[in-house]
């Protein structure tokens, strides 16, 4: 395995123009032809063509029809004597799908075929040069037996179709618009298509189509609105129209990822595509439309312009996710939906981003490096990219980000290009804005990795009626480079008076206030700013919205949190105020050793939020939950996960115990008389009794009052929607309630043929809070269980993920044995799907922050896998890392 880097990069030698494929499709071994126009790039000097190959079969070379001599050497097939002039390359190989247990390339899955491409999957179909940089005009021809696979699929419009000999039949599928080969796709199979047709604003017709497996058709009808919705916001928010005749939409039960973006034809996990209100929860539903959505914004952002080589892959990958989570906001209406969305996606951030951020894996959001490209389809890349766009529209305004995004498809259109493309554009588009005056610099977002830290201090003098703010910043050093450079920080502030009031806001030097909330730019190691005209001591609302990717360090007292938590007309910081109020006080406990023990200020606080009239109950719910534990893990130099555990644990019981009547008022004000939907309203409403329902039988079983869990067992039979079904469920196993093992028996036997509610089941237990042991036990039981494999991807996340990545206190054991059954399952994971694999393996990214006995058995634990000789470049990479 080599490392790439990015500052090697250079044109290919060659431009493929167009190509045709034939398929002869066939689980066991696949016939591929391959023809394509070819000519030299002038701009580079001459050299050997050189495609990509891996695991193929090669049949034959011809160019111009005629023979040449090649080589292969590694995953490279060499051709010395390609001509100057244009020519023509014809290729022939086999491949086999149904031996391809990786999920990469051509395989089958439940007996249809389907292709993953992204990111270097098209060698493993046939010999081409494949980068993203290599644009070509595809027609493909497929040919499959009919009765097995009735349909054909391939990206762009189908041009004809028709009947073979021996029950075989063909379709021929034309994309107009030239793509890099990750965005190829095909699909054959026997599977059905909810269809709708639909007229653009453009006055366009398009055909929409999502295609399923029988019996899954009824599944279909969110994931289709969610798309109808997706180009209408697209068309609105960003004059952005769906380019093809036909968009396709297929669901696939073994997939690597959530979804796959492939032009016209995208290809989902069907547990990123399927809901109906008896299988999927509110989560799953509002995770349906992100990910149809995010796949659709593609189209332009990620296919129509793409990017030059995949150190780029934030420039499609963060903008997509801007993307999808603005039209989330945009669907979600009211403004405390919009705000209980930025709030998930930051906890999103902070639970995943900032912990790989100071972690062996951090890299910046454009790496400089890699082995294997498929591990760095990261947080990072994704999430904290989408936090870097949303700086550009902050720092520009949103008519200032839209004028940027049309010159940015006004320059590029159907060009790769990089991240710094992206960049000018908007600072073009915006002359003598913040974001322009300072794009050098802004860009250091790109190339430092580790979360920025900012101090915020505040000092006001009564007597001139000034408040006098400074922050600093410091960002820590992280693998590779030792020292930071200030970053560009767009702060949203605002200021509290001693009333609640807003201040206005005025700086020094200025004629008048402008309004009570502004931006202020901190792209200095230090700087002040200072207030003036401001009547009495204010308490400071700082990062509003969370305006930048960093930790806060705000130094407010309870009084002042409890004031922000109380007033603050920023729904963000109102949640981050409970959150803080929360974590403070498990922090103390866990750095004192001490049990933990919450004060009577706090829990009035939280019985507030609970009745206030006012607040939503979406709001409410998030505002209760304590902070993650990985999150709680981020605040500490060391880490001991069962002391974190424990003192979650303790205010959890506390929080159920003093609250007991409220959680009680609360739920029972929150039952739904109507119909199912999975509207904000509906789901914040079912998400609150959710939380109150798991606190009052956690305190029921504490107690040893059966009351609760028996409501709690009534409410999960005779629930009418998944999201009260699983909720209650979840209280009385989480609760290790007598009734939680009927409950789960029950589940299962009521689910047996739904995938992705066997999932859920598994995960449940995965993620069931330790009790002496059982769970982890528990979890290597069911690997046993007859509907347990490691082959399907969904599956082996569902129980394994769910153990090593999210339940702490039953994987971190003071007997290891938590880490020899993480190695075990990155080996035995490994040798079918390196991917995954690669994924559990950053499970132990973090093993030196780790307490003792955890850290030396963490670190046994990942040497013991980096022993294996045959490890796959994916894998060896994470653990390298995990070492150096
Ligand atoms: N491009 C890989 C899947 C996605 O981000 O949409
Ligand atoms: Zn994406």
């Amino acid at each position: 395995a080599t490392l790439i880097r990015r500052e090697d990069y250079l044109a290919p030698a060659f431009w493929i123009r167009t190509v045709d494929l034939s398929f002869d499709l066939d689980p066991a071994k696949t016939l591929v032809t391959s023809k394509m126009q070819i000519e030299r790039n002038s701009a580079v000097a001459h050299g050997p063509l050189r495609l990509h190959g891996e695991e193929l079969n090669l049949l034959r070379v011809l160019i111009n029809g005629e023979s040449v001599s090649f080589r292969q050497e590694g995953h490279e097939l060499i051709i010395e004597g390609a001509p100057d002039a244009d020519f023509q390359l014809e290729i022939r190989n086999t491949c086999a799908p149904e031996k391809n247990t990786t999920l990469s390339g051509l395989y089958t899955s439940g007996g249809s075929f389907f292709t993953q491409c992204e990111a270097e999957g098209f060698r493993r179909i046939t010999y081409f040069l494949d980068r993203p940089d290599v644009m070509a005009v595809y027609t493909v021809l497929l040919r499959a037996d009919k009765a097995k696979y009735p349909v054909l699929l391939s990206n762009g419009n189908l041009l004809e179709s028709g009947e073979l000999e021996n029950g075989r039949h063909f379709a021929k599928w034309h994309d107009p618009f030239p793509k890099p080969s990750y965005l190829f796709a095909l699909v054959a199979g026997d599977l059905v298509a909810r269809e709708q047709r639909i007229r653009t604003r453009a006055g366009k017709d398009h055909l929409l189509q999502v295609f399923v497996r029988r019996g899954d058709l009824e599944k279909t009808e969110h994931a289709m609105n969610s798309l109808i919705a997706s180009i209408v916001w697209d068309e609105a928010r960003f004059k952005l129209p769906l380019d093809l005749e036909r968009f396709m939409v297929v669901g696939v039960s073994d997939f690597n990822m959530g979804a796959m973006e492939n032009k016209g034809l995208n290809i989902f996990n069907t547990s990123a595509l399927l809901a109906s209100p008896a299988t999927a929860t509110d989560a799953d539903f509002s995770r349906i439309e992100s990910i149809v959505a995010h796949e659709y914004f593609h189209n332009w952002t990620g296919n129509r312009v793409t990017c030059r080589d995949w150190f780029q892959l934030s420039l499609k990958e963060g903008l997509t996710v801007f993307r999808d989570q603005e039209f989330s906001m945009d669907m979600a209406a009211t403004p405390s939906a919009r705000a209980v969305c930025r709030i998930q996606d930051v906890r999103q951030l902070r639970a995943a981003q900032f912990p790989e951020d100071s972690g062996a894996m951090a890299h910046p959001v454009r790496p400089d490096s890699y082995v294997e490209i498929n591990n760095f389809y990261t947080a990072t890349v994704y999430d904290k990219g989408s936090e870097v766009v949303r700086m550009y529209q902050t720092l520009v305004g949103r008519a200032g980000f839209e004028k940027g995004i049309s010159l940015y498809f006004e320059r590029h259109d159907g060009q790769a290009v990089t991240c710094d493309d992206f960049a000018q554009a908007i600072a073009d588009a915006n002359p003598g804005s913040e974001l322009s005056t300072r794009l050098d610099s802004f860009k250091r977002w790109y190339s430092q990795a580790g979360t920025p830290r900012v101090q915020a201090r505040g000092s006001y003098d009564a007597a001139s009626q000034s408040y006098t703010l400074t922050l600093k910043q410091t960002t820590p050093a992280t693998p590779g480079q030792d020292h930071k450079l200030p970053q560009v920080i767009p702060v949203a502030l605002g200021l509290i008076g001693a009333e609640g009031q807003a201040l206005p806001l005025q700086l020094q030097g200025e004629a008048t206030a402008s309004g009570t909330e502004r931006v202020l730019v901190l792209d200095q190691a230090e700087q002040s700013f200072v207030f003036v005209n401001v009547v009495s001591q204010p308490v400071p609302s700082l990062l509003r919205g969370f305006s930048a990717p960093v930790v806060l360090d705000d130094g407010l007292s309870d009084a002042e949190l409890l004031t922000l938590l109380q007033h603050d007309s920023d729904a963000f910081n109102r949640w981050e105020a409970s959150q803080r109020l929360a974590l403070n006080r498990i922090l103390a406990a866990v750095r004192s050793g001490s049990a933990l023990q919450l004060d009577d200020a706090f829990i009035e606080a939280m019985r507030a939020v609970l009745r206030h009239t006012e607040l939503d109950p979406a709001f409410k719910e998030l505002a209760l939950t304590l902070p993650g534990e990985a999150y709680i893990a981020e605040q500490l130099d060391v880490v001991d996960p069962q002391a974190i555990h424990a003192a979650v644990e303790a205010a959890q019981a506390q929080l159920a115990a003093a609250l007991r009547d409220d959680w009680q008022a609360a739920f029972e004000a929150c039952q739904i008389s109507a119909g199912y939907a999975p509207t904000p309203e509906q789901s914040g409403k079912r998400a609150l009794a959710n939380l109150a329902l798991s606190m009052l039988v956690l305190d029921a079983t504490r107690s040893g009052d059966s009351v609760w869990p028996g409501r709690a067992y009534q409410r999960f039979k005779d629930a009418s929607n998944m999201t009260d079904r699983l909720g209650a469920l979840s209280a009385l196993v989480n609760a290790h309630a007598e009734l939680a093992e009927p409950a789960l028996a029950r589940f299962h036997a009521l689910f047996k043929g739904e995938a992705l509610v066997i999932d859920k089941w598994f995960a449940l237990q995965g993620r069931t809070p330790e009790r002496d042991g059982k769970s982890f036990a528990r979890v290597k039981q069911l690997m046993q269980h007859p509907d347990f494999t490691l082959k399907n991807p969904n599956r082996a996340r569902s129980l394994i993920f769910s153990l090593c990545m999210f339940n702490p206190a039953a994987f971190h054991r003071t007997d290891a044995a938590g880490y020899v059954f993480w190695a075990e399952q990155v080996l035995a994971l490994d040798a079918i799907n390196p991917q995954i694999a690669g994924r559990l393996a950053r499970v132990m990214d973090r093993w030196s922050v780790l307490a003792e006995p955890y850290r030396s058995a963490a670190r046994e634990a990942v040497a013991r896998v980096a022993a294996k000789a045959d490890l796959s470049s994916d894998v060896r990479e994470i653990i390298e890392r995990a070492l150096a």
